[in-house]
């Protein structure tokens, strides 16, 4: 086969990539190993940045988010017994959030593709880059017991932390950095009413924990937890116990409970691979970074990048220079840390280190009071919240 970008990966990256140079008149063919109903039952995000749903609209996928997604206008921080609320339209000139899960996002776009005659191959095996430095990179695979190549003018690296074409960057051609939390989240997903109209991110002694949500009927909660921890150790009465204790304020607060009908543990990493590009190789989204769920930043990152490849890829296909194409990572890297800052911040404050003392405790206290009596503090965390101008 032949295409002009070869993508390996259908999440949010690959996905929103595809569509958006199929928009733009460039081909590109997805390969994705796992099969379709696995890809469209994930389940990971939930908030999508203010800019990310702008993008979804620009590319007309956003009828049913916009219809069945959650706009909010804020979000609570909750500390020593009470909450407060940081008013995020209000401190950024009406810019908010919306909440719509990502699987929800996957299934529109994969609708949309293959409606507008976009090429997904699910259920390919042992994908292999071939020629990253030669002007015809090639990606050879297996799909339905066949061995397939596809050759592309350039290769894009979707394939998520765990994929295959980041590894596939010769030894030193990339650096990494990388730091793993001692502190992982449980999730769960829950069949009750919202316990709040709003997010709620919680710093007790006990540690963190956030309510969120995912319909009326669906809510999604976590609660920081040992990442190596077993979930035989969590009986659905341990978490609820746990839940009740961390959101515990003394208006007397009250968390809906019913029964969970997920729930899992996740480990907390910050990861950069530097640069995010090779020869005709770019990687995007979890390919070239991790960041901690607390700033709800890891599928808005994955956006900004992509908006950016495929912008740069259409300035190559129409003048032929490389030249800008070259800057993809540096363009990419400048907010790829500004956001892992914040969601390390976010982390930082949030939750309670298993080797903290009394003095970090206490200064973490500190800087949530001194965030929600500052006008200044808490619209530094309201524009980073929403998120940050898209380039
Ligand atoms: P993805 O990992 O989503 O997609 C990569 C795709 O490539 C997958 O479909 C995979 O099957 C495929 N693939 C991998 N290797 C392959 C190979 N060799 N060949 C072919 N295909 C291959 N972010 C938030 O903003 N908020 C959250 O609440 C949040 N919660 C999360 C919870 C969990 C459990 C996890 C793991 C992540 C969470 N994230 C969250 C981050 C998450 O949303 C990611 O940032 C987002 O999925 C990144 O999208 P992609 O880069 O497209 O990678
Ligand atoms: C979620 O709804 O899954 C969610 C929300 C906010 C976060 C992380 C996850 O910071």
């Amino acid at each position: 086969m032949r295409t002009q970008i070869g993508i390996v990966g259908a999440g949010p990256a690959g996905l929103i990539l595809s569509h958006l140079l199929h928009q733009r008149g460039i081909e590109s063919v997805v390969l994705e190993h796992r099969s379709r109903e696995d890809v469209e039952a994930t389940v990971r995000a939930g908030v999508l940045e203010h800019g990310t749903v702008e993008l979804l609209q620009e590319m007309g996928v956003a009828d049913r988010l916009l219809r069945e997604g959650f706009p909010h206008h804020g979000i609570e921080l909750r500390f020593g017994g009470s909450g407060h609320r940081i008013d995020l339209s209000g401190l950024t000139g009406g810019r908010a959030i919306t909440v719509y899960a990502q699987h929800e996002v996957i299934k529109d776009l994969i609708k949309a593709r293959l409606e507008a005659g976009g090429t997904i191959l699910f259920g390919v095996d042992d994908v292999r880059l071939h020629g990253l430095d030669t002007e015809r990179p090639l990606l050879r695979f297996r799909h339905a017991g066949q061995a397939n190549e596809l050759a592309a003018d350039f290769i894009a690296g979707c394939d998520g932390f765990h994929g295959i074409c980041r590894p596939s960057v010769p030894a030193g051609a990339i650096a990494s950095h990388e730091r793993l939390y001692p502190f992982g989240w449980l999730g769960i997903l829950v069949a009750a009413p919202p316990s709040s109209p709003e997010l709620i991110y919680s710093l007790h002694d006990r540690g963190f924990a956030l309510v969120s949500t995912r319909s009326p009927e669906i809510q999604r909660l976590y609660l920081q937890c040992d990442p190596r921890d077993d979930l035989a150790n969590w009986p659905d009465e341990r978490i609820w116990a746990e839940l009740r204790a961390r959101l515990e304020t003394t208006d007397r607060w009250t968390l809906h409970e019913g029964p969970i009908v997920q729930k899992g543990i996740i480990a907390m990493r910050s990861f950069v691979a530097e640069p995010m590009q090779y020869r005709r190789l770019f990687l995007a989204g979890d390919a070239a970074h991790i960041v901690p769920p607390t700033g709800a930043k890891g599928l808005n990152l994955a956006v900004a990048d992509v908006r950016v490849l495929a912008r740069l890829l259409v300035g190559y296909y129409a003048s032929g220079a490389r030249s800008d194409l070259d800057r993809y990572s540096e363009i990419c890297l400048r907010r790829v840390w500004k956001v892992q800052r914040f969601s390390w911040w976010m982390t930082s404050m949030l939750h309670r280190a298993p080797d903290g003392d009394g003095l970090q405790h206490r200064m973490q206290l500190a800087e949530l009071d001194y965030l929600t009596s500052s006008k200044a503090a808490s619209t530094a965390l309201a524009e980073n919240y929403v998120g940050l101008p898209l380039d």
